[in-house]
Formats: C-alpha cells, structure tokens, sequence
C-alpha cells in the first residue's frame, strides 16, 4: 500500500503545484510578465545575417604547422574587422601583413596570439593583401597566402 499512498501524494502534490501555476498565471504582476518576456526575447535581438556581414567582427583562427597555414585564403570586407588567432602547433611562426602593418610575435609550438586586422573603409573588392610568416624561409616553404577584400554582399 506504501507506493500507492505515495503516487497519490504525488499526485496530490502535482495537483497543488499546478493549481497554484495557475493562480499565478491569472494574477500575475508585472514583474512577473517581464521575466517571462526576459526569457523569450533573446533571439529577436540576434542581428540579421547582413548586420552580421558588415558590422561584425569576422574572426578567423590560423592554424601554423612546418610550413604551413590551415588556410591560404582570408577574405574580409572594406571597413571590417578582422582577428587573426594565429595558434602554433608546430616549429615557430609568425603572421605578417606588411600592407596593413600587422605582425605578430614569433609564437612556438604550443603558443598562440589574436591580431586584429582593420580592412580599409576604401579598399577596393578585389584588393589582396599577402600574408605570411617572416620567420627564416618559411615563406619561401609555403607559409604564405592571400587576403582578398570582398563586397559587402559577397559574404552572404
Ligand atoms: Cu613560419
């Protein structure tokens, strides 16, 4: 009988529980309405896709090996920003891109670091900007590619 007396407390239980949900929700205060909103507004206030494209940061994340980038091709667009995180698995490698004066230290394995990168308001889609690491002849091996500027639009 034990069990059984305690699924009907249970249920008893639940039935109060839900009765006072339901007090509250017919009598709710103000406060109360504004949590409820509180919970349910986050996605609305998620950008659309073309704020995203031309306000928001594009990050990108360089991986370094001997000699070798993860990625050859970078594309950001005019006026955007742009973090590099440049993380080093293996050897010593930097980031260079002598056109917008970025460099970052010589990182070693198992080291790595963010650069930001601001694209030119006036630089032309089209434009691109080699990048590379400037340690010894790395460059010459391979550790090298190209930032290439986009339209707006073309990032959609
Ligand atoms: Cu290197």
């Amino acid at each position: 009988m034990k069990p059984l007396k305690f699924i009907i407390a249970l249920f008893s239980a639940s039935l109060i529980f839900s009765a006072c949900t339901h007090l509250n929700s017919t009598e709710t205060s103000s406060t109360e309405v504004g949590g409820e909103i509180d919970q349910v507004a986050p996605p609305e206030e998620v950008v659309s896709p073309e704020e995203v494209v031309r306000d928001e940061v594009v990050a990108y994340e360089l991986t370094a090996v001997n000699f070798e980038y993860s990625t050859d091709d970078l594309t950001a667009a005019p006026g955007q920003e742009m973090q590099v995180r440049l993380i080093v698995e293996e050897g010593m490698h930097d980031f260079v891109i002598d056109e917008l004066e970025v460099q970052t230290d010589v990182m070693n394995a198992g080291e790595e670091t963010t650069v930001t990168v601001m694209i030119p308001e006036d630089a032309e889609p089209g434009t691109e900007y080699p990048f590379y690491c400037s340690v010894g002849n790395h460059r010459e091996m391979g550790m090298e590619g190209t930032l290439t500027v986009t339209a707006a639009a073309d990032r959609n």
